[in-house]
């Protein structure tokens, strides 16, 4: 029973936990759809659960209630995501949980997907389940950053992983920079790009680090590269650079008017061209996260340098950056981590909220949130 006050007991907790940890298991391998995970409980034991492996697969609820089979009937369903009740690649969860008899659906947070949006809920309660929501809604809601972003803001979360020294250099003067960070901070990173759907980089980072990109990690649940993004507007990048050859799809955003035997070249080497609006030579950025949202893009992480970070943290679209910064000074004519016009007074800085710091091999890994509270 929930006493005065508080909506979800002991049990509840432990079984959306439970879910939470389910949703985890696929490093974003769903997307775009978002990691969702479900546990069915009849009588206090678990009978069956299920998690979303890829897009175009059934729900969790459907392989949670496949597991289950007759023993779901009277029982309760711990879902970390509003039920869908809409017919996409797959059918609706909200008619499948009525037709196997679940009694009580226990939602963590609600759909924002405009097909489902409280649909989903109601179309329960319509089938006369007993429907209850915002159990651990927040974690449900930080798994799925990048969807949340997505249907709400039309653009993709975007968080930047910057390397750096003690003094906050990220490359020399001629701009070498590898390696800043120890070898463990590198793992993580491939830790994080597993995580996201693109991994976006400016013509000047192709230029001096010639990098790959990709995902190199010996177990992940992925079964595609992220999607690799350039964003060059006069089309730069050497058609025999890493980041063209690799796995998996490669865009190269240049601005409109790029020259377009350029991009043929791309094209030809296998690359996806397309341009959008510029002004002063500078590619508008919030076009580039649109074009990544109307392509499913729900999470990005940038990988580039001062020019394209100060251009991104100045137009507003970094959600989150995250620091590893290593215990070395490269003095003051190294490269700093954002390039920004010359600040006049302290009151015009940027400023961050920190939220995270732990040490990382012989690094510590910093994560910040732009902007005041
Ligand atoms: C659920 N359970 O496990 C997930 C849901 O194309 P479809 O049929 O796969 O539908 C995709 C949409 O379904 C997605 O955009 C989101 O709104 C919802 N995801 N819903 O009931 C799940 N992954
Ligand atoms: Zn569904």
């Amino acid at each position: 029973m929930n006493g005065p006050g508080f909506a979800f007991d002991t049990h509840d907790h432990v079984r959306m936990a439970r879910a939470l940890t389910l949703a985890a298991r696929v490093d974003n391998g769903c997307d775009p759809n978002p990691r969702v995970g479900c546990v069915i409980d009849a009588d206090g034991e678990i009978v069956g659960e299920g998690w979303h492996t890829r897009a175009g697969e059934p729900h969790a609820e459907i392989h949670a209630l496949a597991a289950a089979g007759e023993r779901s009937r009277g029982g309760t369903a711990y879902v970390t995501l509003e039920p869908c009740c809409h017919q996409g690649r797959t059918g609706p969860c909200s008619e499948a949980l009525a037709a196997a008899g679940i009694r009580r659906v226990v939602v963590a947070a609600g759909d924002p997907n405009p097909s489902v949006d409280g649909g989903g809920v109601s179309a329960l309660r319509q089938a006369g389940i007993e429907v209850e929501t915002g159990l651990m809604a927040e974690a449900s809601a930080s798994l799925n950053r990048g969807f949340f972003s997505r249907m709400r803001q039309g653009r993709p979360f975007v968080v930047t992983k910057i390397a750096a020294s003690l003094d906050g250099r990220v490359a020399l003067a001629d701009g070498t920079s590898q390696w800043i960070t120890s070898e463990a901070s590198r793992a993580d990173v491939q830790r994080m790009r597993a995580r996201s759907s693109a991994i976006l980089t400016g013509i000047g980072t192709v230029l001096a680090d010639n990098p790959r990109m990709t995902v190199r990690l010996e177990e992940s649940s992925r079964w595609q590269q992220p999607l690799r993004v350039v964003v060059d507007s006069r089309l730069r990048t050497p058609p025999a650079a890493n980041v063209v050859n690799g796995p998996g799809t490669v865009l190269v955003v240049g601005a409109s008017g790029a020259d377009p035997q350029r991009a043929d070249a791309l094209r030809a080497a296998g690359a996806q061209v397309v341009q959008v609006k510029a002004a002063n030579g500078r590619i508008d950025l919030g076009a580039v996260l649109e074009l990544l949202a109307e392509r499913e893009v729900n999470e990005v992480m940038v990988e580039a340098g001062p020019a394209l970070n100060g251009a991104l943290l100045q137009a507003g679209l970094l959600d989150e950056i995250v620091i590893y910064q290593a215990p070395h000074l490269l003095g003051g004519d190294a490269m700093p981590m954002f390039e920004l016009p010359p600040l006049a007074a302290m009151t015009g800085r940027p400023v961050m909220q920190p939220v995270a710091s732990r040490r990382i091999g012989n690094d510590w890994r910093l994560r910040l949130v732009p902007g005041s509270v």
